[in-house]
């Protein structure tokens, strides 16, 4: 019997919360790789809410896959994921997001690979603190805007990381400014931030940060609207993807001056990997695996990318 179902083909599912997102895109690309180089199948499905969630997990069972890859729309569907994959009897990773049991706690049996959100926030507070220093402004002018979407811890993790390095610089704690985003994409954050800009005109500059790159570009084309420019405000992002290169290759400066580069090869290639070798060496991936990030600009983009193999 255990021979007959070591020698079925392997089948891993990786699903995702915003695969129009070019993170996920990324993701999805380097788990292919991995899905190439170890002659496996991999699924690729979007999962933008819970019932999707749950049903591309039955189907991946009817597939007769082994196991699955997660990015969940809400992290507090842990339990219900949880449940569903061992009601069917397949192998479950995390990646992103970490999923959360009905108390809001990590669940302790599902391997995990993240970003270090919190180091990750500060490297993203201490460019834009040196970005206020570079322009000369003055820390009572500038209002600091945090695109929050605080019910995902790693995104918490992320915002208040830049928010505590930039008052470690000296940024009064009053100026920073909340401004929730309904969804983790560039038209939720775009909408927070112009009711957050419009709410405290009161600041002559603008720092801006969120989760992603898609937050900190809502936040610039918000502040582009109210004519706050490269020269009054500047954004720095997570993530280093299509959505900050193809800003990044605009001609003219815009307020998004950098991005925090994540590595999508990790994430995708390595968790697709772990995967495989738990279904076929029974090798369970390590608990716990937090990425690092780097800053990149327009300047240095290439060096930076290419130090990141990508
Ligand atoms: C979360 C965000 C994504 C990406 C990923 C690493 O899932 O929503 O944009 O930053 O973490």
């Amino acid at each position: 019997m255990g021979m007959a179902h070591a020698a079925e083909p392997v089948k891993i599912g990786f699903l995702v919360k915003q695969a129009e997102e070019p993170w996920f895109q990324d993701e999805w690309r380097y788990a292919e790789q991995a899905a190439r180089e170890k002659g496996f199948t991999l699924v690729k499905i979007g999962v933008p809410n819970g019932e999707k969630t749950l049903a591309a997990i039955d189907n991946l069972a009817a597939q007769k896959a082994q196991g699955f890859v997660i990015c969940a729309p809400d992290v507090k569907l842990g339990t219900a994921i949880s449940r569903a994959a061992k009601r069917n009897n397949l192998k479950i990773m995390s990646v992103d997001d970490q999923l959360v049991d009905g108390a809001g706690k990590p669940i302790p049996t599902i391997p995990h690979m993240g970003i270090s959100g919190y180091d990750i926030g500060q490297q993203v507070g201490k460019a834009l603190a040196e970005e206020i220093r570079k322009r000369g402004w003055k820390m009572e002018e500038v209002g600091a805007l945090r695109i929050a979407y605080d019910q995902l811890p790693t995104a918490k993790a992320r915002t208040m990381g830049a928010a505590d390095a930039l008052k470690a610089a000296g940024l009064p704690a009053a100026n920073v400014v909340d401004a929730p985003q309904a969804k983790t994409d560039t038209e939720n954050a775009y909408n927070a931030a112009n009711v957050a800009l419009t709410k405290n005109a009161k600041f002559k500059h603008w720092v801006a940060f969120g989760l992603n790159d898609e937050a900190a570009l809502g936040a610039v084309r918000a502040g582009e609207g109210r004519g706050l420019k490269a020269d009054s405000m500047v954004a720095v992002g997570i993530g280093g993807s299509k959505s900050a290169l193809n800003e990044f290759a605009k001609p003219g400066q815009t307020g998004f001056f950098g991005s925090v580069l994540i590595s999508p090869k990790r994430h995708g290639y390595e968790t697709a990997l772990n995967m495989y070798d738990w279904i076929v060496a029974n090798k369970q991936p390590p608990m716990q695996t937090l990425t690092t990030g780097i800053l990149m600009t327009r300047t240095n983009q290439q060096q930076v990318r290419t130090e990141f193999g990508l």
